[in-house]
């Protein structure tokens, strides 16, 4: 079978080396198009393995240019400083409809008090204002919708917990700060190549058929974790209806980049950009050490959630 997602032949589209100061990896990157130029908000473990996000530019999504300074480094003074002292990783960009160019970025802050979400602002990927911290501790892995929803905004997250397998849950807010009305909406399932956990991967983008989630599920072998990426469609007017979820992954390590590395066995997505001619190029972390790009026909992937989907919860 024709694989879902059809990798760059030049994967992969960064590594270490691309980048002009000092970094161990470059992987789980955010990407928009802004203005016409991809840009891309890459994770880099520094040589004392806690992470900062560099920024790369791109005219045709595949040959990435390295910023010279680190785009979002930790907060040196107040509450963020507090939070995000052992780093800031997995940075996603959700470009907001309303009073465009406007891009919310959510990441993962680390610290003594354990890792939570943190949400901040850009507008041309020049300045950036940190808003809130939109979690408590054990959080990660949180995507916003582009629209609001009868006047509310509308993530996927990922709380952690030991006593359910940990799953993906909707949130809703009505000013990015206060999030609530919660509940869960994708399991892991039971012997299947997601049963350890699954969490949300790239910013949910818009199809005629509804949204689609390309997120993360986690199988645990007897050497190691084996992370893959799938897909699932959101109801358009009410996103916390799941449509379907594929049964089968569209995305696994195969490559060596992705099959060895900093941590191996890794496919990781924290974004994809839809194409206007019915393609969208998906960008994942390979082992946790350089960034790949590949491309899947949208149609492909609506497919697999309306005719090969397994249940959600
Ligand atoms: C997860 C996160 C990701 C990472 C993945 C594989 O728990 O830490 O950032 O890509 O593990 O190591």
């Amino acid at each position: 079978m024709e694989s879902v997602v059809k990798r760059y032949v030049k994967n992969p589209v960064l590594t270490p080396d691309d980048v002009p100061y000092p970094v161990a990896t470059v992987h789980n990157a955010g990407v928009v198009r802004h203005n016409g130029i991809y840009i891309m908000l890459f994770r880099s473990h520094l040589h004392n393995g806690r992470s900062i996000v560099g920024m790369a530019k791109s005219k045709d999504g595949f040959a990435f240019e390295v910023e010279p300074k680190p785009f979002l480094v930790p907060a040196q003074h107040g509450i963020f400083a507090e939070y995000e002292e052992f780093g800031v990783e997995d940075l996603r960009i959700c470009p907001l409809e309303e009073d465009s160019p406007n891009y919310l970025l959510t990441y993962s802050a680390y610290s003594r008090h354990g890792v939570r979400i943190a949400i901040a602002r850009t507008r041309d990927f020049e300045y950036v204002e940190r808003i809130a911290f939109i979690s408590q501790a054990d959080m990660r892995n949180v995507v916003i919708f582009p629209e609001k929803f009868n006047g509310r905004y509308v993530r996927l997250d990922r709380p952690h917990s030991e006593i359910s397998p940990w799953s993906i849950w909707v949130s809703y807010s009505p000013d990015l700060i206060h999030w609530g009305d919660s509940k869960v909406i994708i399991k892991p399932l039971q012997y299947h190549w997601d049963e350890m956990k699954v969490g949300p991967g790239s910013t949910p983008f818009k199809t005629a058929h509804g949204w689609i989630n390309i997120y993360h599920g986690v199988f645990n072998t007897m050497a190691g974790a084996i992370y893959r990426l799938g897909v699932a469609l959101h109801d358009l007017s009410d996103p916390s209806l799941v449509i379907g979820v594929s049964d089968q992954w569209i995305l696994q390590p195969e490559d060596p980049w992705e099959r060895t590395g900093y941590v191996p066995n890794v496919v990781f997505t924290c974004g994809s950009v839809p194409e206007e001619d019915g393609t969208v190029k998906i960008y994942w972390g390979a082992a946790d050490t350089v960034m790949c790009a590949g491309t899947a026909r949208i149609d492909d992937l609506v497919d697999l959630c309306l005719n090969k989907s397994r249940q959600a919860v």
